[in-house]
């Protein structure tokens, strides 16, 4: 067995050395190329091209994002400003909805559109009755009319002042007493009852009877939301016992001077 073989004297292999020469011979061409013409290239464009192309880039990596910054920030104040007039809308509803006459009741809470609402009541007609017997000795009585205004089930009655108002010994009076009562905008039903008396200074008044039948007044409630408001009442009433007369009044919306 001969010696063996030697793997040997194959002829090393030479080092495989880059050959940094050619490559960087040939990389320097193509810089140089490259280099070449980029600047053959920008020497050719006019100088708005140039910015244009050297601001290219530059605009796409800022504009984009902010593209998608600013639609959720235009999102984002939008539900701000729709959660802010919610909360004004359930803590204040009044301020989102019309007032028309500037009263400080909106439209759909304000019984009367055209300022500040009232009602106003005229006594027109009154009349004894011949053989009525009115005040001690056979005088005529002394008139006044005793007016309430309450809430819209007649309860709650504020009545007017009528020591004023006293007619003294009368028989009959045309148009003999008139005044408007304020009544809250905002509230929607009132109630008015009226009663005429003689004032009689000894004693208790006696109140004079313009109702048929057992009544002696009457009570007018009024849906003023709906409208209701506006009444004439004329009752000839006697004959019926010693204090009837005949009555008639007026009772109308009304717009009154002055703040709510
Ligand atoms: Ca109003
Ligand atoms: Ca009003
Ligand atoms: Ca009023
Ligand atoms: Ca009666």
């Amino acid at each position: 067995m001969g010696p063996s073989t030697p793997v040997g004297s194959v002829a090393p292999v030479a080092p495989i050395t880059p050959d940094t020469q050619d490559a960087s011979n040939k990389i320097g061409i193509q810089d140089t190329v490259v280099m070449g013409n980029v600047s053959i290239n920008d020497a050719q464009q006019s100088p708005a091209a140039q910015h244009t192309v050297g601001m290219q880039p530059v605009l796409t990596t800022i504009t984009q994002p902010n593209n998608g910054e600013m639609i959720q920030n235009v999102v984002a104040i939008g539900i701000t400003i729709l959660i802010i007039i919610g909360g004004i809308w359930f803590a204040f509803p009044e301020w989102l909805t019309s007032d028309d006459d500037n009263d400080g009741i909106h439209n759909d809470d304000d019984w009367y559109g055209e300022g500040n609402g009232g009602l106003a009541i005229e006594f027109t007609i009154f009349d004894i009755w011949d053989e009525g017997y009115y005040d001690d000795g056979g005088g005529n009585p002394d008139v006044y009319a005793y007016v309430g205004l309450g809430d819209g089930n007649c309860n709650n009655m504020v009545y007017y002042e009528y020591l004023d108002s006293i007619h003294e010994d009368v028989a009959s009076m045309r148009n003999w007493d008139e005044w408007a009562m304020d009544i809250p905008d905002d509230q929607q039903s009132a109630c008015v009852s009226v009663a005429i008396y003689d004032e009689d200074s000894w004693g208790y008044d006696d109140i004079l009877d313009y109702v048929p039948g057992s009544p002696t007044s009457y009570e007018h409630p009024f849906n003023l939301a709906a409208g209701e408001g506006d009444i004439s009442v004329f009752e000839d009433n006697r004959g019926e016992n010693e204090l009837s007369i005949a009555v008639s009044y007026k009772i109308s919306r009304v717009a009154i001077d002055g703040a709510e």
